[in-house]
Protein backbone atom coordinates (compact mmCIF):
# COMPACT_ATOMS: atom_id res chain seq x y z
CA UNK A 1 0.00 0.00 0.00
CA UNK A 2 1.39 3.60 -0.91
CA UNK A 3 1.22 6.17 2.02
CA UNK A 4 -0.80 9.28 0.84
CA UNK A 5 0.67 12.22 -0.57
CA UNK A 6 0.34 15.09 1.55
CA UNK A 7 0.23 19.16 -0.19
CA UNK A 8 3.80 19.68 1.70
CA UNK A 9 4.94 16.60 -0.51
CA UNK A 10 2.84 17.76 -3.81
CA UNK A 11 4.29 21.18 -3.41
CA UNK A 12 7.99 20.27 -2.68
CA UNK A 13 7.15 17.98 -5.79
CA UNK A 14 6.33 21.14 -7.85
CA UNK A 15 9.34 23.09 -6.68
CA UNK A 16 12.02 20.45 -6.47
CA UNK A 17 11.50 18.29 -9.48
CA UNK A 18 9.63 20.02 -11.76
CA UNK A 19 10.92 23.57 -11.48
CA UNK A 20 7.77 24.96 -11.43
CA UNK A 21 6.90 26.85 -8.64
CA UNK A 22 9.85 28.80 -6.38
CA UNK A 23 10.41 27.77 -2.97
CA UNK A 24 8.89 31.14 -2.01
CA UNK A 25 5.48 30.35 -3.43
CA UNK A 26 5.38 26.49 -2.09
CA UNK A 27 5.76 28.59 1.13
CA UNK A 28 3.11 31.17 0.56
CA UNK A 29 0.02 28.21 -0.43
CA UNK A 30 1.60 26.36 2.82
CA UNK A 31 0.29 28.99 4.69
CA UNK A 32 -2.69 29.84 2.56
CA UNK A 33 -4.23 26.66 2.86
CA UNK A 34 -3.13 26.61 6.12
CA UNK A 35 -5.60 29.27 7.07
CA UNK A 36 -8.49 27.37 4.80
CA UNK A 37 -7.78 24.83 7.75
CA UNK A 38 -8.37 26.98 10.54
CA UNK A 39 -11.61 28.51 8.01
CA UNK A 40 -12.88 24.84 7.65
CA UNK A 41 -12.95 24.15 11.77
CA UNK A 42 -14.72 27.46 12.31
CA UNK A 43 -17.24 27.00 9.52
CA UNK A 44 -17.74 23.39 10.78
CA UNK A 45 -18.72 24.65 14.41
CA UNK A 46 -21.94 25.46 13.53
CA UNK A 47 -24.09 27.17 16.00
CA UNK A 48 -21.62 25.61 18.22
CA UNK A 49 -18.89 28.27 17.59
CA UNK A 50 -21.34 31.31 18.05
CA UNK A 51 -20.26 32.78 14.67
CA UNK A 52 -23.84 32.00 12.51
CA UNK A 53 -25.55 35.38 11.80
CA UNK A 54 -24.81 38.83 10.60
CA UNK A 55 -21.78 40.51 11.57
CA UNK A 56 -23.93 43.92 11.67
CA UNK A 57 -21.45 45.40 8.60
CA UNK A 58 -21.18 46.09 5.22
CA UNK A 59 -18.45 45.25 2.68
CA UNK A 60 -17.59 47.76 -0.03
CA UNK A 61 -20.55 46.04 -2.49
CA UNK A 62 -22.53 47.56 -0.35
CA UNK A 63 -23.47 43.07 0.71
CA UNK A 64 -24.10 42.44 4.15
CA UNK A 65 -21.27 40.67 6.02
CA UNK A 66 -21.68 37.82 8.47
CA UNK A 67 -19.60 36.67 11.05
CA UNK A 68 -17.92 33.86 9.69
CA UNK A 69 -17.34 36.39 6.35
CA UNK A 70 -15.23 39.20 8.83
CA UNK A 71 -13.49 35.49 10.79
CA UNK A 72 -12.51 34.08 7.39
CA UNK A 73 -11.02 37.24 6.09
CA UNK A 74 -9.16 38.04 9.45
CA UNK A 75 -8.05 34.68 9.22
CA UNK A 76 -6.33 34.99 6.14
CA UNK A 77 -5.18 37.85 6.80
CA UNK A 78 -3.47 37.11 10.00
CA UNK A 79 -1.77 34.02 8.80
CA UNK A 80 0.22 35.92 6.05
CA UNK A 81 1.19 38.97 6.82
CA UNK A 82 3.71 38.14 9.00
CA UNK A 83 5.43 34.77 6.68
CA UNK A 84 7.36 37.37 4.18
CA UNK A 85 6.49 36.17 1.22
CA UNK A 86 3.96 38.76 0.23
CA UNK A 87 3.80 42.47 -0.56
CA UNK A 88 0.32 43.01 -0.32
CA UNK A 89 -3.65 41.23 -0.04
CA UNK A 90 -6.49 42.07 -1.66
CA UNK A 91 -10.08 40.63 -0.68
CA UNK A 92 -13.59 40.80 -1.58
CA UNK A 93 -14.52 42.15 1.98
CA UNK A 94 -11.83 44.82 2.16
CA UNK A 95 -12.47 48.02 0.50
CA UNK A 96 -8.88 48.57 0.09
CA UNK A 97 -5.47 46.66 -0.56
CA UNK A 98 -3.59 45.29 2.89
CA UNK A 99 -0.27 46.11 2.26
CA UNK A 100 2.29 44.22 4.51
CA UNK A 101 2.78 46.44 7.56
CA UNK A 102 6.81 47.20 7.75
CA UNK A 103 7.37 45.58 11.27
CA UNK A 104 6.99 42.43 8.63
CA UNK A 105 9.81 41.34 5.99
CA UNK A 106 8.13 41.79 2.85
CA UNK A 107 7.90 39.38 -0.36
CA UNK A 108 7.26 39.61 -4.22
CA UNK A 109 3.65 37.83 -4.24
CA UNK A 110 0.39 39.46 -4.34
CA UNK A 111 -2.88 37.50 -2.85
CA UNK A 112 -6.09 37.89 -3.68
CA UNK A 113 -8.92 36.38 -2.26
CA UNK A 114 -13.38 35.68 -1.45
CA UNK A 115 -12.54 34.13 2.10
CA UNK A 116 -16.11 32.87 2.35
CA UNK A 117 -17.70 32.53 -0.92
CA UNK A 118 -21.46 31.56 -0.90
CA UNK A 119 -21.86 33.17 2.83
CA UNK A 120 -25.41 33.36 2.42
CA UNK A 121 -25.42 29.42 2.81
CA UNK A 122 -23.69 29.53 5.70
CA UNK A 123 -26.51 29.63 8.26
CA UNK A 124 -28.26 26.85 6.33
CA UNK A 125 -25.56 24.48 6.27
CA UNK A 126 -25.10 24.15 2.85
CA UNK A 127 -21.56 24.18 1.49
CA UNK A 128 -19.17 27.77 1.49
CA UNK A 129 -15.87 27.88 0.23
CA UNK A 130 -12.40 30.42 0.50
CA UNK A 131 -11.29 31.29 -3.39
CA UNK A 132 -7.74 32.76 -3.51
CA UNK A 133 -5.47 33.82 -7.05
CA UNK A 134 -1.83 34.71 -6.44
CA UNK A 135 -0.04 37.11 -8.51
CA UNK A 136 3.73 38.41 -8.65
CA UNK A 137 4.36 42.16 -8.28
CA UNK A 138 5.17 43.82 -11.56
CA UNK A 139 8.64 44.31 -12.15
CA UNK A 140 10.02 47.60 -10.70
CA UNK A 141 7.69 47.96 -8.34
CA UNK A 142 8.56 48.54 -4.90
CA UNK A 143 5.75 49.50 -2.43
CA UNK A 144 3.18 47.92 -3.64
CA UNK A 145 -0.07 49.97 -4.99
CA UNK A 146 -3.83 49.03 -5.59
CA UNK A 147 -2.95 49.09 -9.51
CA UNK A 148 -0.09 46.25 -9.18
CA UNK A 149 -3.56 43.97 -8.22
CA UNK A 150 -4.95 45.31 -11.74
CA UNK A 151 -2.91 42.46 -14.06
CA UNK A 152 -4.81 40.01 -16.17
CA UNK A 153 -5.87 36.41 -14.72
CA UNK A 154 -3.40 35.24 -17.65
CA UNK A 155 -0.43 36.39 -15.11
CA UNK A 156 -1.85 34.18 -12.03
CA UNK A 157 1.04 32.09 -10.81
CA UNK A 158 -1.65 29.86 -8.56
CA UNK A 159 -4.76 29.71 -7.84
CA UNK A 160 -7.14 27.39 -5.76
CA UNK A 161 -10.56 26.86 -3.80
CA UNK A 162 -11.47 24.87 -0.49
CA UNK A 163 -15.08 24.02 -0.46
CA UNK A 164 -16.44 23.45 3.27
CA UNK A 165 -18.72 20.62 2.59
CA UNK A 166 -19.72 17.15 3.70
CA UNK A 167 -15.46 17.27 3.70
CA UNK A 168 -13.53 19.82 2.94
CA UNK A 169 -11.66 19.86 0.13
CA UNK A 170 -8.86 21.65 -1.44
CA UNK A 171 -8.74 22.11 -5.49
CA UNK A 172 -5.19 23.74 -6.36
CA UNK A 173 -3.32 24.78 -9.81
CA UNK A 174 -0.08 26.18 -10.35
CA UNK A 175 -0.38 25.73 -14.22
CA UNK A 176 0.53 22.32 -14.29
CA UNK A 177 -3.43 20.54 -14.43
CA UNK A 178 -5.66 20.54 -11.18
CA UNK A 179 -5.33 18.54 -7.85
CA UNK A 180 -7.49 18.02 -5.47
CA UNK A 181 -6.77 17.86 -1.64
CA UNK A 182 -8.83 16.42 1.08
CA UNK A 183 -8.72 17.35 4.70
CA UNK A 184 -7.88 14.73 7.02
CA UNK A 185 -9.08 15.89 10.04
CA UNK A 186 -7.16 13.58 12.78
CA UNK A 187 -4.23 14.49 10.83
CA UNK A 188 -5.04 17.58 10.17
CA UNK A 189 -3.22 17.95 6.40
CA UNK A 190 -5.02 18.00 3.31
CA UNK A 191 -3.87 14.71 1.39
CA UNK A 192 -4.26 14.60 -2.41
CA UNK A 193 -7.02 12.50 -3.55
CA UNK A 194 -7.14 13.62 -7.16
CA UNK A 195 -4.62 14.56 -9.74
CA UNK A 196 -4.77 15.78 -13.42
CA UNK A 197 -8.68 16.59 -13.52
CA UNK A 198 -10.16 16.37 -16.22
CA UNK A 199 -13.81 18.11 -17.04
CA UNK A 200 -15.67 16.07 -18.66
CA UNK A 201 -16.60 16.95 -22.41
CA UNK A 202 -19.54 15.94 -22.67
CA UNK A 203 -22.39 17.54 -20.18
CA UNK A 204 -26.26 17.45 -19.61
CA UNK A 205 -26.13 20.01 -16.90
CA UNK A 206 -26.07 23.27 -16.14
CA UNK A 207 -26.18 25.61 -13.40
CA UNK A 208 -27.59 29.43 -13.55
CA UNK A 209 -30.17 31.62 -11.35
CA UNK A 210 -32.69 31.45 -13.31
CA UNK A 211 -34.91 33.76 -10.77
CA UNK A 212 -33.28 36.74 -12.99
CA UNK A 213 -34.90 35.39 -16.12
CA UNK A 214 -36.05 38.63 -17.05
CA UNK A 215 -33.35 40.51 -16.94
CA UNK A 216 -31.14 38.08 -19.35
CA UNK A 217 -29.90 39.39 -22.43
CA UNK A 218 -30.91 37.73 -25.83
CA UNK A 219 -28.16 35.53 -26.28
CA UNK A 220 -28.62 33.86 -22.51
CA UNK A 221 -32.07 33.40 -23.07
CA UNK A 222 -31.62 31.59 -26.49
CA UNK A 223 -29.12 29.44 -25.00
CA UNK A 224 -31.39 28.44 -22.22
CA UNK A 225 -34.61 27.93 -24.19
CA UNK A 226 -32.81 25.59 -25.93
CA UNK A 227 -31.20 23.68 -23.17
CA UNK A 228 -35.28 23.69 -21.59
CA UNK A 229 -36.52 22.55 -24.75
CA UNK A 230 -34.99 19.18 -24.18
CA UNK A 231 -34.93 16.21 -26.26
CA UNK A 232 -37.50 17.84 -28.39
CA UNK A 233 -35.20 20.97 -28.77
CA UNK A 234 -32.39 21.80 -31.32
CA UNK A 235 -29.95 20.13 -28.30
CA UNK A 236 -31.99 16.87 -29.20
CA UNK A 237 -31.16 15.46 -25.59
CA UNK A 238 -32.91 16.56 -21.93
CA UNK A 239 -30.75 18.73 -19.47
CA UNK A 240 -30.53 19.17 -16.02
CA UNK A 241 -30.48 21.82 -13.88
CA UNK A 242 -28.63 22.71 -10.48
CA UNK A 243 -27.86 25.59 -8.48
CA UNK A 244 -26.36 25.50 -4.75
CA UNK A 245 -25.70 29.19 -5.16
CA UNK A 246 -22.07 28.77 -3.64
CA UNK A 247 -19.86 29.11 -6.45
CA UNK A 248 -17.37 26.88 -5.15
CA UNK A 249 -19.76 24.35 -4.57
CA UNK A 250 -21.70 24.87 -8.54
CA UNK A 251 -17.73 25.02 -9.91
CA UNK A 252 -16.72 21.82 -7.78
CA UNK A 253 -20.15 19.47 -9.26
CA UNK A 254 -19.12 21.01 -12.74
CA UNK A 255 -15.28 20.27 -12.25
CA UNK A 256 -16.17 16.58 -11.74
CA UNK A 257 -19.48 15.91 -13.62
CA UNK A 258 -19.16 18.36 -15.97
CA UNK A 259 -21.79 21.40 -17.15
CA UNK A 260 -21.74 25.14 -17.66
CA UNK A 261 -21.99 27.39 -14.52
CA UNK A 262 -23.07 30.40 -15.58
CA UNK A 263 -23.59 34.10 -14.04
CA UNK A 264 -24.00 36.44 -16.72
CA UNK A 265 -24.49 40.17 -16.52
CA UNK A 266 -28.27 41.30 -16.68
CA UNK A 267 -30.60 44.45 -17.69
CA UNK A 268 -31.03 45.21 -13.77
CA UNK A 269 -28.26 47.63 -13.57
CA UNK A 270 -26.52 48.67 -17.07
CA UNK A 271 -23.44 49.50 -15.51
CA UNK A 272 -23.12 46.71 -13.99
CA UNK A 273 -20.74 44.31 -15.75
CA UNK A 274 -21.99 40.99 -13.93
CA UNK A 275 -22.37 39.62 -9.97
CA UNK A 276 -19.20 38.11 -9.52
CA UNK A 277 -15.80 39.80 -9.31
CA UNK A 278 -13.38 39.35 -11.31
CA UNK A 279 -10.42 39.45 -9.36
CA UNK A 280 -11.30 36.65 -6.59
CA UNK A 281 -13.79 34.41 -7.96
CA UNK A 282 -13.56 34.72 -11.62
CA UNK A 283 -9.85 34.80 -12.57
CA UNK A 284 -8.90 31.70 -10.08
CA UNK A 285 -11.95 29.80 -11.11
CA UNK A 286 -10.97 30.52 -14.82
CA UNK A 287 -7.21 29.53 -14.49
CA UNK A 288 -8.56 26.24 -12.44
CA UNK A 289 -11.18 25.50 -14.88
CA UNK A 290 -9.08 25.83 -18.20
CA UNK A 291 -6.37 23.66 -16.27
CA UNK A 292 -8.45 20.70 -16.13
CA UNK A 293 -9.28 21.08 -20.00
CA UNK A 294 -12.87 23.55 -19.91
CA UNK A 295 -13.72 27.00 -20.82
CA UNK A 296 -14.21 30.02 -18.85
CA UNK A 297 -15.60 33.61 -20.80
CA UNK A 298 -17.61 36.88 -20.22
CA UNK A 299 -19.69 35.65 -23.10
CA UNK A 300 -17.74 37.35 -25.43
CA UNK A 301 -13.88 37.29 -24.09
CA UNK A 302 -11.77 34.61 -22.36
CA UNK A 303 -11.92 35.53 -19.04
CA UNK A 304 -8.24 35.22 -18.16
CA UNK A 305 -7.42 37.96 -21.04
CA UNK A 306 -9.36 40.64 -19.69
CA UNK A 307 -7.63 43.65 -18.31
CA UNK A 308 -8.87 44.72 -14.92
CA UNK A 309 -9.73 48.49 -14.26
CA UNK A 310 -10.65 48.15 -10.41
CA UNK A 311 -9.86 45.92 -7.53
CA UNK A 312 -13.23 45.35 -7.35
CA UNK A 313 -14.77 45.21 -10.95
CA UNK A 314 -17.44 42.25 -11.17
CA UNK A 315 -17.91 40.23 -14.44
CA UNK A 316 -20.15 38.24 -16.17
CA UNK A 317 -18.93 34.76 -16.06
CA UNK A 318 -19.49 31.24 -18.28
CA UNK A 319 -17.46 28.33 -17.34
CA UNK A 320 -17.00 24.63 -17.49
CA UNK A 321 -17.24 22.36 -20.09
CA UNK A 322 -15.70 23.81 -23.31
CA UNK A 323 -18.55 22.59 -26.02
CA UNK A 324 -21.33 24.84 -23.88
CA UNK A 325 -19.05 27.63 -22.91
CA UNK A 326 -18.09 28.02 -27.05
CA UNK A 327 -21.69 27.35 -27.86
CA UNK A 328 -22.82 30.76 -25.41
CA UNK A 329 -19.99 32.51 -26.20
CA UNK A 330 -20.77 32.58 -30.01
CA UNK A 331 -24.31 33.42 -29.50
CA UNK A 332 -23.13 36.71 -27.60
CA UNK A 333 -20.39 37.55 -30.65
CA UNK A 334 -23.35 36.45 -33.40
CA UNK A 335 -25.77 39.04 -31.63
P1 LIG B 1 -20.50 36.01 -2.22
O1 LIG B 1 -19.05 35.97 -2.58
O2 LIG B 1 -20.89 37.31 -1.56
O3 LIG B 1 -20.95 34.82 -1.44
O4 LIG B 1 -21.35 36.04 -3.60
C1 LIG B 1 -21.05 35.17 -4.63
C2 LIG B 1 -22.08 34.07 -4.72
C3 LIG B 1 -21.58 32.91 -5.51
O5 LIG B 1 -20.96 31.99 -4.67
C4 LIG B 1 -22.84 32.34 -6.10
O6 LIG B 1 -22.60 31.70 -7.31
C5 LIG B 1 -23.70 33.55 -6.28
O7 LIG B 1 -23.18 34.55 -5.41
C6 LIG B 1 -25.11 33.27 -5.91
O8 LIG B 1 -25.90 34.33 -6.30
P2 LIG B 1 -27.49 34.33 -6.12
O9 LIG B 1 -27.72 34.74 -4.70
O10 LIG B 1 -27.95 35.36 -7.12
O11 LIG B 1 -28.02 32.97 -6.41
MG1 LIG C 1 -17.88 35.01 -3.55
Amino acid sequence: MTSPISLTQYLVLKQREKGLIPGELRLLLEVVTRACKRISIAVSKGALGGSLGLAGSYNVQGESQRKLDVIANETLLEANEWGGHLAAMASEEMDHSYTIPNRYPKGEFLLLFDPLDGSSNIDVNVSVGTIFSVLHLPEGATEPREEDFLQPGTRQLAAGYAVYGPSSILVLTVGDGVATFTLDREAGSWTLTEDQLRIPETTREYAINASNRRHWEPPVLRYIDELLAGAEGPRGVDFNMRWVASMVADVHRIIHRGGIFMYPRDNREPDRLGKLRLLYEANPMAFIVEQAGGAATNGRQRILEIEPQTLHERVAVFLGSKEEVERVTAYHLEG
